[in-house]
């Protein structure tokens, strides 16, 4: 598998609208928009910076990854997304390789992208998304 590059970090916060005026005000970045994925229970909004995102992560549900982490954890990094050339090919190598993955096929994420979460169990703690453009 080939890593290109990180892809963007998600930040679960509890509301996206507060942490964009941080974002926009305070280190003068400009939002790309929002978007919810509902099968994530998810808003999220990308804050592009050079050649990286950040992606702000509002659940729109008690009962979603991202309530879940706040709740147990409190608002703060909540992933890292690697951008991969092939996610079928890395997660057949990841498998083959007993690597615990949370999905072994693809599943959609914001922007209609092909993503896929690895267990942070199998990955010291972070949970990792790999993501192919
Ligand atoms: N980073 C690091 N560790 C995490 C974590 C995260 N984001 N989320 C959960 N964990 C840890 C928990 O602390 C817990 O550890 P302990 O057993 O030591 O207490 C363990 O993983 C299991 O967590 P849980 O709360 O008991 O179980 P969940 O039902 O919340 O499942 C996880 C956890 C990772 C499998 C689930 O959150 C998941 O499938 N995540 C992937 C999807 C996701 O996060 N989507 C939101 C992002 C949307 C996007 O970017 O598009």
């Amino acid at each position: 598998m080939r890593v290109k590059k990180i892809d963007h970090i998600g930040v679960a916060v509890k509301s996206s609208d507060s942490a964009i005026k941080f974002y926009e005000d305070a280190l003068g970045l400009k939002s790309a928009g929002s978007e919810t994925v509902e099968e994530q229970k998810v808003t999220t909004v990308f804050v592009p910076v050079g050649d990286s995102e950040v992606e702000l992560l509002e659940s729109t549900s008690p009962d979603g990854a991202v309530a879940k982490f706040i709740n147990k954890r409190g608002e703060g990094i909540q992933h890292i997304c690697f951008q991969v050339e092939n996610i079928e090919e890395a997660l057949k190598e990841l498998k083959e390789k007993d690597v615990k993955l949370i999905d072994e096929v693809p599943r959609k994420g914001a922007g209609g992208r092909r993503i896929a979460f690895l267990h942070p169990k199998a990955t010291f703690g972070v949970l990792i998304e790999l993501s192919e453009i």
